[in-house]
């Protein structure tokens, strides 16, 4: 499989970890995000993900999958060893609130896209985008604090989706300096994470294309 990804892409940050805790090799293929004004808008690009953004998964049948919870449901489902998601209906309802309050909620307000918008086209300073950035991460942890289940991982004993999406995002409150000190649960689940190498290996500064 070949993934284009991205180092600093939370989104493909959650696929390399879905990928990793299968145990499947996969080739990567890094689109800068912002050199040249971003080359996931070159027309190879393009081509493959027509939404001009990472991750894309192209599977070895030359298939390609995007939207990096379509992916990770997707591999769980042909590869389904360590699950990502409870056997039972009730607990993998409250694994997705938890991935989907991530991925849906907080995530696109903070997106590079959005960002670019606000600074570009609105004429936003940057001491407001960051604001922007910290509110929308405060509002969503603080939701996801009180939907945390006793860990060690964000719903119990076993790593599941919901942490696939968490620790990217927490990496993301980390690097634009979002304090972490009124979430404790969320600290605690993103370390004992961190301490599995299916998410050592997928962090944004163990990738080849590090900056
Ligand atoms: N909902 C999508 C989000 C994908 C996404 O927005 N990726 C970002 C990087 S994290 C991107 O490629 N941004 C490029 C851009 O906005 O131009 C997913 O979960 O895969």
């Amino acid at each position: 499989m070949k993934l284009y990804t991205y180092f600093r892409s939370s989104a493909a940050y959650r696929v390399r970890i879905a990928l990793n805790l299968k145990g499947l090799p996969y080739e990567m293929v890094s689109i800068h995000l912002t050199k040249d004004g971003g080359r996931q808008h070159t027309p190879e690009f393009r081509a493959v993900n027509p939404q001009m953004r990472v991750p894309a998964l192209e599977l070895s049948s030359g298939e390609v999958l995007t939207q990096s919870l379509a992916i990770i449901e997707y591999l769980d489902e042909i590869y389904p060893e360590p699950p990502l998601l409870p056997a039972d209906a009730l607990e993998r309802a409250k694994v997705r609130a938890i991935a989907q309050t991530i991925a849906c909620d907080i995530h696109p307000l903070n997106n590079t896209s959005p960002l670019r918008y606000l600074k570009r086209q609105l004429k936003h300073e940057q001491a407001d985008i960051d604001a922007w950035y910290h509110h929308w991460i405060i509002e969503g942890f603080t939701a996801i604090e009180a939907m945390i289940a006793p860990g060690p991982y964000t719903c119990g004993a076993h790593v599941t989706l919901a942490d696939i999406c968490l620790v990217p995002q927490v990496a993301n409150a980390r690097r634009l300096n979002v304090p972490l000190d009124k979430f404790p649960k969320i600290v605690v689940a993103d370390a004992a994470c961190l301490k599995l190498p299916a998410f050592d290996k997928a962090r944004p500064e163990n990738q080849p294309d590090a900056e």
